[in-house]
């Protein structure tokens, strides 16, 4: 497949603020070069200094890299004994006691909170002597429903301190979805809020709980953190107050120390198929994974303010706001709010006012505010900014153009980071201080990251340049998840069978001329028209190039003339309405970007699209839609409007 290079491909040299006086953590391609080659070819011996120069250990580790994937065995750091909690709290709270850990920044903006490594020792202290007071013990699962305040990173990094494996649910799933995940894990406590605060709205976290854990059996206590004050449903003996608990207990508790194969977490992540997995990740592999992507993607530097807007519900949270900058000893910003909420000026006023160096958010936030306008930028210093960040989706090269002038000034490093539930970290992204980017491009792999496209029939490995198939990776690296909870076959069947000797991401993608690797969107989304591949990401991207288009889905549906065929979902800008010829003009857009091949069967101009509530446009219910199938939606329990 040919990439339209006049739209793709311009190269961006490392920006400004990366250059010069500043000496980034990796300074150049060639260093970043020399440090993979060893990274994958020496693997114990790099991965071995860098688990010992990032991470504390109570016992050191004698074996870095142990199994393989042929055998769905991978362990690392095996002998070695040490804390998650102990790593990204006490440790900093020994050295540097009055750094900030945490800046929160509240739903309403003037509401924030700012707390130090010593507090937040104290408070996870104290909650993990609440939750041994439950008999909570090394290995029992912990669910935590709760909103984006501090307790929810305090109530992670307790359950971590005490050897319990928490399983965060994110605040915006049903009780329906809570309870399955509630039961498949056989949690015996869950932490959550009585209600939560997002865009000027309360939201009824308490009685979701409620809901969800009705004639559920394992469920013990309920521990509740007071947010709103307004009043909540108890359930005597099984509630109890998160202040009043907290009250009680010592500020002191001592770690537990883990094997460096113990479960950190369990984490849902729902597949296009069936019901959600709970990946299981360890502690060690993933603690370091969390701390050197910090370090070298982030371009971590002691007094860095991060600011990963994810919600702590999912990966990016987990890593991007709770481990990873913790362990380095940074300063993170946790956000409750929403990108528009009192106005969309609200992340960079916040990015101003808390000096924030790297930004991290999602291609469909970054599209969103484009589409509102320049001028809700125009009052705010962003100078601070060093490293803007963005994952979760193929970000079009014209949202990445605008992220880089519009936010970066064109003196920021953009990171495209491509990553997964299941990597852990991020595995393809460009280095802040040695990358040259292309919009839209994810780059080159990580450290320790044997990148490898395959060719989806075969599963031979296409070599060299120029290449579109599925991305997989050929060797096992720290934070790669270990399991599926109670379900290893399932893991083995999703990850490591398709292929046998790689793990396989479900992705596609294609290396480019220059090396550049490119991700294609989920294999599923790939469309093959008249033996054309076609990436949906591509035809979408060209769909937003026009003025009049502000989002974009793009599915395959059945065709007897050509297999597949196109099928072009779009939403307007506001104050754009549907003229006539308008599909038509879309259509020539695709045509003119692509090329004829690509030209859509249909065009839907409407109003809304189906989303999850992370944010990611649903095309399963699309392609279900345009092939008749209204019948069989599947679950639809993540949309975040099912209607
Ligand atoms: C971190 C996260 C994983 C899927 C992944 C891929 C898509 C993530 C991307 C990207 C293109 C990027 N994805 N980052 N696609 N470019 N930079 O999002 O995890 O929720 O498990 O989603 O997201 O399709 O397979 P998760």
């Amino acid at each position: 497949m040919t990439i339209s290079d006049s739209v793709q491909d311009p190269i961006y040299p490392v920006a400004e603020r990366l250059t010069g006086k500043h000496k980034a953590n990796v300074q150049s391609m060639a260093e970043y070069q020399s440090m993979w080659e060893s990274s994958v070819n020496n693997t114990n011996e790099f991965f071995g200094k860098l688990g010992r120069e990032l991470l504390s250990w109570s016992k050191p580790f004698e074996t870095v890299q142990h199994g393989s994937f042929y055998e769905g065995d991978v362990a690392w750091f095996l002998e070695g004994e040490l804390n998650a909690c102990y790593n990204c709290v006490d440790r900093h709270a020994l050295a540097t006691p009055n750094n900030i850990a945490i800046i929160h920044e509240g739903d309403e903006p003037e509401n924030v909170r700012r707390i130090t490594y010593r507090e937040l020792l104290q408070d996870v202290c104290r909650l993990a002597n609440v939750l041994k007071s439950m008999d909570v013990r090394k290995g029992d699962n912990i669910a935590i429903y709760m909103p984006m305040v501090p307790e929810a990173v305090v109530a992670m990094l307790a359950c971590a301190r005490v050897g319990a494996v928490h399983s965060v649910v994110f605040a915006g799933f049903s009780s329906d979805s809570l309870r399955d995940r509630v039961i498949d894990c056989g949690a015996r406590v869950v932490l959550t809020a009585d209600e939560g605060r997002r865009g000027g709205k309360n939201i009824a976290t308490k009685r979701i709980v409620d809901e969800a854990i009705k004639g559920t059996t394992t469920v013990e206590h309920v521990l509740v953190y007071r947010r709103t004050g307004s009043e909540v449903p108890w359930t005597k003996n099984r509630d109890l107050w998160w202040h009043d608990e907290m009250a009680k207990a010592r500020p002191y508790c001592p770690v537990t120390a883990m094997s460096s194969e113990d479960p950190l977490f369990l984490l849902y992540t729902s597949g296009s198929t069936g019901t959600p997995k709970g990946v299981v990740h360890t502690t060690a592999g993933y603690l370091l994974g969390a701390a050197s992507t910090v370090k070298y993607i982030f371009d971590y530097q002691p007094g860095d303010i991060h600011a990963c807007m994810a919600d702590i519900g999912w990966i990016t949270g987990h890593t991007y706001i709770v481990y990873g900058p913790l362990a380095l000893g940074a300063t993170t910003v946790l956000f409750e709010s929403t990108p528009t909420y009192p106005d969309p000026s609200r992340f960079w006023k916040m990015v101003q006012k808390h000096k924030v160096t790297q930004f991290y958010t999602a291609p469909t936030a970054i599209r969103a505010l484009r589409r509102l306008g320049d001028k809700w930028l125009a009052d705010s210093d962003l100078s601070s900014l060093r490293v803007i960040g963005s994952v979760g989706e193929p970000i079009n090269p014209e949202a990445w153009d605008w992220y880089n002038t519009q936010v970066g000034k064109g003196k920021c490093a953009v990171v495209d980071t491509y990553w997964q539930t299941e990597t852990g970290s991020i595995i393809i992204s460009p280095l802040p201080g040695a990358t040259k980017t292309k919009p839209g491009s994810a780059t080159f792999p990580f450290f320790g990251i044997k990148a490898v496209i395959l060719d989806p029939q075969t599963g031979a490995e296409l070599k060299g340049n120029d290449v579109t198939g599925v991305l997989a990776i050929s060797q096992p690296w720290p934070s790669m998840a270990r399991t599926v909870y109670n379900n290893h076959h399932r893991y083995l069947d999703t990850y490591l069978n398709p292929y046998k000797g790689f793990y396989f991401t479900g992705d596609g993608a294609s290396r480019d001329k220059n090396g550049y690797i490119w991700i294609r969107g989920r294999v599923d989304d790939v469309i093959n028209v008249s033996g054309h591949r076609l990436s949906t990401a591509e035809i979408e991207s060209a769909l937003i190039h026009h003025e009049s288009v502000a989002e974009a889905a793009v599915v395959g549906g059945q065709d007897d003339l050509t297999g597949q065929c196109i099928h072009a979902f779009a939403t307007l800008k506001p104050n754009v309405d549907v003229s006539e010829g308008l599909e038509r003009e879309l259509s020539l857009q695709v045509r003119k970007v692509i090329g004829p091949f690509a030209t859509p069967k249909r065009i839907y101009v409407v109003s809304d699209l189906p989303k999850t509530r992370s944010g990611k446009i649903m095309r399963r219910i699309l392609r279900k839609i345009v092939n008749g199938e209204h019948d069989q939606l599947g679950d639809i329990s993540t949309l975040a409007d099912p209607s």
